[in-house]
């Protein structure tokens, strides 16, 4: 056998093998993603040459059989699976589907539901009293899974009255997020196994032989859709089916809401992915459902799907890719950060190619090494993750990824401090790549602010020996510039005067320049303020710089350290031979401000001032500015665009001021 029916055959073993990881053992070997990449690619090979399609092919079965464990569960009503949309286009020509069959023009009343990531159930009370639970299964069988779902707390074993006296209800399954990574944490602590993903701790939960164990697990349950009812007229509508599971006292998504036609849609698609990452528990996208059900009745279901109902994926944020090496990368303070360069994947809307891995102990941890392939995630606008190694697929002969003991660039020893994650270059300032990353930062636009004087030149200029300390920038000339490579006489002349302006800048700009390990721009802030002048803050012991507001002792010791080396002496002379200047602050304690106490986190873009304006107004009346929310925090300002920190606020309850809010406060 060679070419497609090779192929095709390999797919159905691979598949066959995802099955039973994912159905049998709870435990998959890759992502979802990757799985219907697989099922999609043999879909496409079986219909180009049908004679490809085997009695035993994934393709010929909707999901996943029942195992042995469980008594098996006829559905009377079939539990329909639903089709996917993954784009706007796909949508459009699913409602205009519904709307040629439907004879109709106007907009369709929708019902726009999260989609949750667990399992379907369907869940049976007869007079009102829970009589059986059973799985989805493949649609018409599924498993008896009533002692199980028993357990779970936010289900009832009554339902409230009226009820109808026969009501089947079908749901998900899951767990929310709080009580997932508890679970984790608590398994990990007893150093066992923990669980990829809610979903298949969920599905792990439901399916434990022993319900005393399921009963320790965080289950929870939402309802959205009718096997039968008995006793009482069916609703008319998905609107007024929410309405009655709710009345009846089964939890329903408080997410749910109608929506007018494709833009309404739309419209709740991309507002619920703004949340995504803010809601409880874990969804995988929307789904819509056709809300009048004359209408549900008129379009019906085609092979096991409805026509009124579609789910609307989020793109995934989970895809495999394969590491081409793991290769140190040496930062501003000498850092070495162990970072993997991958195969490029699209993953989260976004091309990843490489994935910081932080430090030695984590590279070790997850035991990533060249050549594996590995499961990447990048979740809303959280950093990519490297967050499994697909063990199976290692190569053979892949060796351990080990800690250089030199630095891969200058050559000088690695040195780690006993206690501490990171690895460091020993080489300071002779090393080429700190150099580099150190006037990077000086140049970056909340220090120095040199426009123009990006990493490709600074690259240039370190490598031909033309600068090696912030002074040196100042004394490069039109035509050494012009001669560097894709760098023309007009933009040699734009980055001289953006170097002439630079010259003219603020204490806690410079003081956050310079590049003071643990020094971020808060505390070159607070530094400026409580000195007022670069001389006063040299000739401070460590002792005094404790004492400024939010400096601990580690900082203290490395602003002391930095002041006291010779070279950086040195170099902070030649800066102000080189014309930089600053104008000296008023010391002040800020302790008698009006927002004395009130520490306020700033997040997302301002309009009308900048972060820096907002942030000195507020040290100005005595508040603290700090990067973090927590529960001390007493004000987060977001701007347009605020993101996980605005979500952290609101979890918290800590209020939240917009722009025009923290004017009114300045005021
Ligand atoms: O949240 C979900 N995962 C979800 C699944 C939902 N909100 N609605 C659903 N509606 C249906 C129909 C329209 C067929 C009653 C579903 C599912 N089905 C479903 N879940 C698993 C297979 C099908």
């Amino acid at each position: 056998m060679t070419g497609p029916a090779a192929r095709a055959a390999w797919l159905r073993e691979q598949l066959a093998l995802h099955d039973y990881r994912y159905y049998v053992l709870d435990d998959p070997q890759v992502p979802d993603a990757e799985y219907d990449r697989l099922m999609r690619e043999l879909r496409q090979l079986e219909a180009a040459d049908p004679q490809l399609v085997t009695a035993d092919s994934p393709t010929q079965r909707v999901a996943g059989s029942p195992g042995a464990a469980f008594r098996a569960v006829a559905h009377t009503v079939p539990m329909l699976s639903l089709d996917n949309v993954f784009n706007e286009e796909e949508l459009r020509a699913f409602d205009r589907r519904a709307h040629e069959r439907l004879g109709e023009d106007a907009p369709l009343t929708y019902v726009a539901e999260p989609k949750l990531d667990g399992l379907a159930v369907a869940v049976t009370w007869r007079d009102g009293l829970l009589e059986r639970a059973a799985t989805r299964g493949d649609g018409s069988t599924g498993e008896d899974v009533t002692a199980n779902v028993r357990t779970i707390r936010s289900l009832p074993q009554r339902l409230r009255a009226p009820a109808p006296a026969l009501l089947e209800a079908r749901g998900e399954v899951f767990m929310p997020l709080a009580g997932f990574e508890r679970m984790n944490r608590e398994a990990r602590e007893r150093g066992e196994k923990v669980f990829v993903n809610p979903r298949n701790a969920a599905a792990g939960s439901l399916r434990q032989l022993d319900a005393r164990i399921s009963a320790a697990r965080p289950l929870a349950a939402l309802f959205y859709g009718l096997g039968r009812i008995e006793g009482l007229a069916a609703p008319d509508s998905q609107q007024g089916l929410l309405a009655l599971l709710r009345s009846v006292g089964l939890p329903v998504s408080k997410e749910a809401r109608a929506v007018q036609g494709v833009e309404g849609c739309l419209e709740y698609y991309r507002d619920l992915g703004a949340r995504r990452s803010a809601l409880p528990y874990q969804i995988d996208g929307v789904v819509y459902k056709i809300d009048r059900r004359s209408e549900q009745e008129r379009l019906g279901f085609l092979s096991r799907a409805p026509r009124w109902a579609v789910a609307h994926k989020f793109p995934a944020d989970e895809a495999l890719s394969v590491v081409r090496e793991v290769e140190f990368q040496v930062g501003r303070t000498g850092t070495l950060t162990p970072v993997a360069r991958l195969e490029p994947v699209f993953v989260g809307g976004v091309t990843v190619s490489n994935v910081t891995l932080h430090n030695i102990d984590e590279v070790h941890r997850k035991d990533v090494r060249s050549g594996d392939t590995v499961i990447v995630r990048r979740a809303g606008d959280v950093i990519p993750e490297i967050v499994a190694v697909v063990i199976e697929r290692r190569p053979p002969g892949a060796a351990p990824v080990t800690l250089p003991q030199c630095c891969p660039v200058c050559g000088s020893v690695v040195l780690r401090v006993e206690g501490e994650a990171a690895a460091r270059c020993t080489g300071g300032f002779t090393c080429r790549a700190q150099r580099q990353e150190a006037l990077l930062h000086f140049a970056s636009r909340r220090a120095l602010d040199i426009e123009g004087l990006g990493d490709k030149v600074v690259e240039q200029l370190v490598e031909r020996n033309e600068v090696a300390s912030p002074a040196d920038l100042y004394r490069l000339s039109a035509a050494q510039l012009a001669a560097l490579p894709r760098m023309g006489e007009k933009s040699a002349a734009n980055l001289l005067a953006a170097l002439e302006r630079s010259k003219h800048t603020t204490l806690p700009r410079l003081l956050f320049g310079l590049g003071i390990r643990d020094v971020g721009e808060v505390t070159a802030l607070a530094l400026a303020r409580h000195f007022g002048s670069l001389e006063a803050l040299m000739a401070a012991d460590e002792d005094s710089i404790q004492r400024v507001p939010d400096v601990g002792p580690v900082v203290a010791a490395h602003v002391a350290a930095f002041f006291a080396s010779a070279a950086h002496r040195t170099g902070i002379r030649a800066l102000q031979e080189a014309g930089v200047t600053w104008p000296d602050m008023v010391p002040q304690a800020a302790a008698d401000g009006v927002l004395a106490g009130r520490t306020f986190v700033i997040t997302g873009t301002l309009t009308g001032m900048t972060r820096e304006q907002a942030q000195q107004a507020l040290v100005a009346r005595g508040a603290r500015v700090s990067n973090s929310v927590s529960k001390k925090t007493s004000y987060v300002v977001a701007g347009s665009d605020a993101g996980l920190k605005l979500a952290k606020a609101q979890e918290l309850g800590i209020p939240v001021l917009d722009e025009q809010g923290l004017r009114d406060l300045l005021r």
